[in-house]
């Protein structure tokens, strides 16, 4: 494999359209960060680019909601976005955006000498043209009725009701989403990458030369090359964008998905403006980007092929790209609200950003789909990090100050035992290693886990406690091992649960710890975090089998508990905030049914309709959905069946409350029951029955008119 001299990671621009949500942290954020730092701590040149992609379509839509420019948006959506970043500890070297002067100024170059090469195709195309408003339309401002499903709000990009990507021209009835007019079709001129000229180097560079990229992200490529490549539009007809910079290109934007990648470049521009073309330009320069499977042709196949068209930099080494977190079993959701947001999370749970960044690892998708729960969340938190990372350091502070006053006892009495433990202690450490280098990063979180189980194992077999008083040496040395193991721990942890591996460090006082402390650091977070990254280097290199990282005589700080449990009462609340949002969802997308024909007022009068007290309810055996109403109606008594069981689960519940039903409407048998009339429901918007009372208790068999 090629030695490189330094490693450029990227990762995806998030969208300034919305907050970001645990999906953006698990699939692409955290393990960029994982890597970095494990990168930064084996004393590696490596540069950490984000930024916001702060063009495109959908943010002129949320603008125009709104009623404010899109700038705005950016605006506002950039700053939530840089900070929840910098509050879960993602360490970027530069975190700008793709609206700053140098992006433009370099997507603009860039498109230019691509352009003055030949390496794009001009075509002049029919497109959808408001009259009214006077401009072309995007695909997403035609709506129109899906040829699918029917559906009447489709876009002309994709249906949402049926999933189906479609075309503009695929809309039954197409509506400009900006006057309502009914569009009409125009020539424009666009440029086109023409991948199909790329797709031979392509074919080599990724199936052949890339054989080593993650299955996920191997196939998909393949399947785009073995489809054939098409010409794909770079431009579009929009006012927000860059400006496409050649005469005759006037109200013409670059397409987002042109500029946005090039904002890596850009980002790196800023921030080193004398040295940014190391990282882009040099043979020896390992160029990663981390993202989200929808993601992976764009990084894989249209960014490459318009580097390669403009001819002056590298391309990448590897794309190591997650599949999707679900969340609950659905699909995240921005427009939905289907989501945990990372800044509620943080308001919810603060302090608690490793919790989150560990069960993020843990349950990556890295090679499918997967599932976030917060039922998950709280059994990995209260059985791992408390009851085996949190456990064994708490007790092995608390020994220490127990039986040694806090200072470092010495090992005297190391055996070959000893030796062993540590030998697997290191196996593990290595195992780490080779699972971040092959971008496994559950599997290295794994080994962290491991690490403190060997930890925890060794501490219940010596039983320090059982021998105290009879041979206090020994008890010493199994303490000194604990507090290596620990600091090893605290070590191996930065990449993952960098503010446990902080706190931890201050626990034990790690020289690393001190140092870190004596920049100040805690004013500036962020800052911070990069310097203790780089800082923690020393100690990796000193971990080495055969030394030790504590020094004998030295003191640590007074115990505190690293994680705490996380109650039931807790979850429920957070599934109770997403079950709302889910009734929130089905309530806006809910469309009442046509109004039935007009009845007459004589009509109506034949219909019986009174109020009864419910004198006991049941289910009715082997029948799941009915329930056997007795009722006081006033009269004498009746029964009447309904069909509401699987929403009244406990229909004794029911007893002295009042309900409306049909006196008159004809007796039925039902499993064998005479039903003499019908209780009234309303039909909630996801399909559950609620029974129908009067606001106020009124007298048995009164009538409803
Ligand atoms: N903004 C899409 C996304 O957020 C897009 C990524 C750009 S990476 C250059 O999924
Ligand atoms: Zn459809």
């Amino acid at each position: 494999m090629k030695q490189f001299k330094r490693t450029t990671v990227t990762s995806a621009l998030p969208y300034a359209n919305g907050p970001v949500h645990i999906g953006h942290l698990a699939g692409v954020y955290v393990p960029a960060d994982i890597y970095v730092r494990y990168l930064r701590l084996k004393g590696e040149e490596v540069l950490f680019v984000g930024g916001s992609d702060e063009h495109g379509v959908p943010i002129t839509i949320k603008a125009k909601k709104e009623g404010v420019t899109p700038q705005d948006i950016v605006d506002r959506y950039h700053g939530i976005i840089k900070k929840s970043f910098e509050d879960f500890g993602i360490t970027f070297d530069i975190y700008s955006r793709t609206t700053s002067q140098t992006h433009k100024e370099l997507a603009s170059d860039i498109f230019k000498t691509i352009e003055a090469k030949g390496g794009f195709v001009e075509k002049t195309s029919e497109q959808y043209f408001d009259e009214s408003a006077q401009q072309f339309l995007a695909d997403r401002y035609i709506t129109g009725k899906c040829p699918h499903c029917g559906n009447e709000n489709a876009y002309g990009d994709q249906c949402e009701a049926c999933g189906t990507s479609l075309s503009p021209t695929d809309l039954i009835n197409p509506k400009s989403a900006i006057s309502g007019a009914v569009p009409v079709m125009r020539e424009t001129k666009h440029w086109y990458l023409p991948l199909d000229q790329h797709e031979a180097w392509l074919r080599q560079w990724i199936l052949e030369d890339h054989k080593e990229w993650k299955p996920n992200v191997y196939g998909q490529c393949k399947s785009w090359l073995d489809m054939g490549l098409q010409p794909r539009a770079v431009s579009r007809d929009l006012d927000w964008g860059i400006p496409v910079p050649v005469t005759g290109a006037e109200g013409k934007v670059l397409y987002v998905w042109f500029d946005a990648p090039i904002g890596y470049i850009s980002n790196t521009k800023e921030l080193l403006p004398d040295t940014w073309e190391k990282w882009w330009k040099d043979e020896d320069t390992r160029l990663l980007h981390f993202i989200g499977k929808d993601n992976i042709v764009f990084h894989c196949i249209v960014f490459p092929a318009m580097l390669k068209a403009e001819g002056s930099y590298i391309l990448p080494d590897n794309v190591p790209a997650n599949e999707f977190l679900n969340l609950e079993g659905d699909k995240i959701s921005t427009s939905r609200n289907w989501a945990v947001w990372l800044h509620e999370y943080l308001e919810d749970f603060p302090g608690k950003q490793d919790v989150l960044r560990y069960v993020l690892t843990a349950n990556a998708p890295e090679t499918k789909d997967n599932d976030f729960t917060w039922k998950d969340f709280q059994a990995r938190n209260n059985n791992e990090l408390v009851a085996i990372l949190g456990n064994f350091i708490n007790r092995v502070l608390v020994l220490t100050n127990k039986y040694f006053n806090g200072e470092i006892p010495d090992r005297n009495r190391f055996t070959s035992y000893h030796k062993d433990v540590m030998y697997g202690v290191y196996a593990s450490k290595f195992e780490l290693e080779k699972s971040l280098s092959e971008f496994k990063f559950r599997d290295a979180l794994k080994q962290v886990m491991d690490i403190a189980r060997i930890g925890n194992k060794f501490l219940q077999d010596q039983a320090p406690w059982k021998i105290w008083g009879h041979d206090n040496d020994q008890v010493a040395t199994d303490i000194n091992v604990c507090l290596e193991i620990s600091a090893i721990l605290a070590i191996v942890m930065q990449p993952f649960l960098p503010f446990t591996s902080r706190k931890l460090s201050k626990l034990l006082n790690l020289d690393v710890y001190n140092k870190w402390f004596s920049f100040g650091i805690d004013k500036d977070f962020q800052s911070s975090n990069i310097i203790w990254a780089r800082n923690t280097v020393e100690d990796f290199g000193k971990l080495d089998y055969n030394k030790t990282l504590l020094k004998v005589g030295g003191y640590i700080n007074a115990p505190e508990l690293l994680f705490e449990k996380i109650e039931d009462e807790t979850i429920a609340a957070q599934v109770q905030k997403l079950l709302d949002t889910k009734l929130a969802n089905e309530a806006a997308a809910y469309k009442p049914s046509p109004v039935k024909e007009n009845v007459a007022f004589d009509d109506f009068m034949k219909m019986d309709i009174r109020v009864a007290t419910v004198l006991d309810c049941q289910k009715v055996p082997k029948a799941d959905k009915l329930l056997q109403f007795r009722l006081a109606d006033g009269m004498e008594e009746r029964t009447i069946l309904s069909g509401i069981a699987q929403y009244y689960p406990n229909p004794e519940e029911l007893i002295g409350t009042q309900v409306c039903f049909i006196a008159n409407f004809e007796p039925r048998k039902l499993r064998g029951v005479m039903s003499e009339g019908m209780i009234l429901s309303a039909e909630d918007a996801d399909g559950k029955l609620v029974l129908i009372r009067p606001s106020v208790k009124v007298t048995n068999g009164v009538e409803v008119k």
